[in-house]
């Protein structure tokens, strides 16, 4: 019999060998840019640089609802940035998003061109440019917040914690996949009990606090993230499951999930959008079919 020994760490850490992890050629100790390479920039006001991922999701969405609500000025050009690729990397990236992480956003209607990054930091800002989607009421306004920032502190357990060592890690852990389970179905208990008293998580009203943590766990409790629906048991959540249904209903959130998705079925894969009509002409199916 092979015993293995445990591990000990050294002294000092070093980067070695590649972890054998499914991100193991993205991830790196190290900031700053890569390689030269400039970002495409498209006729709109409004310049995205982002992935469908979770937190690329969030930001369409509010994009897409925007535009439904009548507010034009919230035209975007959308771009992929593959980051199994290493798209992040590239100067013109790192050069709007320091931490090469998407999503990101240039907003070229302001007299110098605005770069913004951080999720939660850009749908703020995408509330706060056109008062929309955050109640005016101070008290309903502090609880959208509220839960805006409870989903950036929180989601980081259930992606980076459990969906990675249930998903992605070369081997099955059973203390880290423990560890995030519990954690991340203590997180869903948290929603469960808010929303069994709230339609929305800031009341009555939907907002960007929605949006945010309806791209993580909205996508949990439908069973669309890291196959993890019987393993968590999230039908088991059912004021969550009947929000993120309700929501994930919506015209704009259908569209905004579409929207630099680059895997899943082809008709919902819109790799860039420059305008409304994309969804119904260059969808991948439509792309391949011509
Ligand atoms: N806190 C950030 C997280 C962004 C993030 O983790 N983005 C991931 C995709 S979901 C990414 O770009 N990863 C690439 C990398 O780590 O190199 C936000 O909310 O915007």
């Amino acid at each position: 019999m092979t015993e293995t020994s445990p591990y000990v760490p050294p002294k000092v850490w070093k980067w070695e060998a590649e972890n054998g992890g499914t991100f193991a050629k993205t991830n790196r100790p190290i900031a700053g840019s890569m390689h030269e390479q400039e970002l495409p920039v498209g006729n709109h006001p409004l310049q995205l640089h982002s992935l469908a991922t979770p937190n690329g999701v969030k930001v369409t969405v509010m994009l897409e609802e925007l535009l439904e609500a009548g507010h034009s000025g919230a035209e975007y050009d959308a771009y992929v940035i593959k980051i199994g690729d290493g798209d992040q990397f590239g100067s013109g990236f790192v050069d709007i998003n320091p931490n090469s992480k998407i999503p990101a956003l240039v907003d070229r209607s302001t007299a110098i061109p605005t770069r913004v990054f951080e999720s939660g930091s850009i749908l703020l800002y995408l509330a706060e440019k056109f008062g929309a989607f955050l109640p005016k009421d101070h008290a309903k306004r502090t609880e959208a917040m509220n839960w805006l920032f409870w989903q950036m502190g929180s989601a980081p357990y259930l992606g980076g914690g459990f969906g990675h060592f249930y998903a992605y890690a070369p081997e099955k852990f059973e203390y880290a996949i423990d560890r995030f389970a519990m954690e991340t179905k203590r997180q869903m208990d948290v929603l469960d009990r808010h929303l069994a008293d709230n339609q929305y998580m800031a009341g009555d009203e939907y907002s960007i606090a929605d949006m945010a943590i309806w791209a993580w766990y909205g996508a949990l409790a439908l069973g669309r993230l890291y196959d993890a629906g019987e393993f968590l048991d999230v039908a088991s959540y059912k004021n969550v499951v009947r929000w993120a249904e309700e929501i994930g209903k919506r015209p704009a959130v259908i569209r905004g999930r579409k929207v630099n998705r680059v895997n899943g079925p082809l008709e919902d894969q819109l790799h860039e959008r420059h305008d409304a009509s994309d969804f119904d002409t260059k969808t991948q199916d439509k792309v391949a079919a011509e």
